[in-house]
């Protein structure tokens, strides 16, 4: 769009086209609520971070529910279970006949695309190399939204403004008092996307003496890999051969599992960190995803938690703009925090089960007791495959609480 087509006025101003602006446009829409999405980065940019690949069942759900599902339900790839690998040994948890429910592989960049294609063919504003982005006046009842687009200062007047501008985002400070929850692991994860055909459909996450080690996918002829490393490591010290060398060190099983290697396509070190901020409001600034809390990606939650924040946030943004109920912004923060400290939780499990944590032999056997444990009792297995397909948008445990 050029900035004179961007209207000056809108219902809802959305900060970030990532999974949580996006989605909470094709929700607002859906309701026809208007919005608009300032974007920092090129449409270029935003399309090719290579992050997440893990969609829960009810973010499947929710993209078709939206229409936003066809490309996605031709390439994406189903998977029944993940495998757990240690001492050598693999072993299957097969969530479809755990819970009846399953999780779908398809990355991150290729939901962007989808929704910011839909946008886009459908006229809907999205400003791409929004800059200097601040949000204005958000305690009154007139907040506005300031940038930069095309060496222009413009200013865009809404109801309420949505933070969904990720961790290093303008918005989160101006949310004054916050309560912040925070665990860096000691940690981060190398990952790497190799040009390399998967030889098997699902996901290993490996627990080996070496570190943490996961075996993951994105198409029949893309590999995606994660070695985990020292927290404050560089990418200098590893060359392709010496991050392939690895990955066969801590992937292979005695089974005769085989890692295909390829050329390496893209390299990124991932911090691993749990946060929370509360409160996710502040008068009409709300924030959405990762914006408000992160978790390490073990348990594969942040984006269909960023989702699971908007899905809420639309059905409450519906109320203040359609009827007038502008108290209902109040229930915000409680309505998500509940899911939020569940994925915190289940991602620290996860983290603490699978990773090297120094050279402690007590800590190693308890974690081989809890992995003996998930792979051979349907109890536990269960609990690791409810948490990880992940539990529905309105209503979390089915309303048994
Ligand atoms: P995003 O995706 O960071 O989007 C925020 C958007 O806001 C823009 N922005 C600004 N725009 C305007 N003005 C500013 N000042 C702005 N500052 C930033 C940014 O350019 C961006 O476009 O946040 P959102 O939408 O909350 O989505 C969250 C997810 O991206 C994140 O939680 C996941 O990627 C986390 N994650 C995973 N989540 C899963 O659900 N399953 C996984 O398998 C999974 N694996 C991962 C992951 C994250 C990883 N990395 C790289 C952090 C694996 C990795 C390696
Ligand atoms: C990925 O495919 O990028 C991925 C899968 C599972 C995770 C994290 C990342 O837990």
């Amino acid at each position: 769009v050029s900035s004179v087509d961007v209207p000056d006025e809108t219902a809802v101003g959305i900060i970030g086209a990532g999974p949580a602006g996006l989605v909470l446009a094709h929700l607002l829409k859906a309701r026809g609520i208007d919005c608009v999405v300032l974007e920092l980065h090129d449409r270029e940019y935003v399309e090719h971070r290579v992050r997440a690949g893990v969609l829960e069942a009810p973010t499947v759900e929710l993209l078709r529910t939206l229409g936003l599902a066809d490309r996605l339900d031709r390439e994406s790839l189903p998977h029944r279970g993940i495998q757990l690998a240690f001492e050598g040994r693999r072993h299957h948890i097969d969530f479809l006949d755990l819970v009846g429910r399953s999780i779908t592989v398809y990355g991150q960049q290729e939901v962007v695309k989808d929704l910011i294609a839909a946008r886009v063919d459908a006229g809907d504003p999205i400003v791409f190399e929004a800059r200097d982005v601040e949000p204005v006046d958000v305690d009154t009842d007139k907040p506005l939204i300031r940038y930069r687009h095309d060496d222009e200062d413009r200013e865009l007047r809404c109801q309420v403004v949505a933070g969904c501008d990720g961790f290093h985002g303008v918005s989160r400070p101006y949310v004054p008092d916050l309560t912040v929850y925070d665990r860096q692991y000691p940690f981060a994860w190398l990952g790497i996307l190799a040009e390399a055909a998967p030889t098997q459909d699902e996901l290993i996450y490996a627990s080996h003496e070496r570190g943490f080690a996961l075996y993951s996918m994105r198409s029949p002829t893309i590999t995606r890999l994660y070695l985990q490393v020292p927290a404050d490591e560089t990418l200098d010290g590893w060359s392709d051969d010496r991050i392939w060398s690895e990955l066969e060190t801590r992937l292979p099983t005695e089974d005769g599992f085989v890692l295909n290697t390829g050329p390496i396509l893209d390299k990124g070190i991932t911090e691993m960190r749990g946060f929370v901020a509360t409160p996710m409001r502040h008068g009409n600034l709300v924030l959405a995803g990762d914006a408000a809390h992160i978790v390490p990606p073990t348990g594969a939650k942040g984006m269909n938690l960023a989702i699971a924040d908007v899905f809420v946030l639309a059905g409450i943004l519906d109320d203040v703009i359609t009827r007038g109920r502008a108290e209902r912004l109040a229930d915000y923060t409680t309505a998500c925090l509940r899911r939020v400290w569940r994925a915190q939780h289940f991602s620290w499990w996860m983290t603490s089960m699978l990773h090297r944590f120094g050279d402690d032999p007590f800590q190693r056997q308890l974690q081989l007791s809890e992995l003996a444990l998930v792979t051979g009792s349907v109890t536990a297995a269960r609990n690791l495959a409810e948490n990880y397909t992940g539990y529905p948008f309105d209503d979390m445990f089915g309303g048994e609480t």
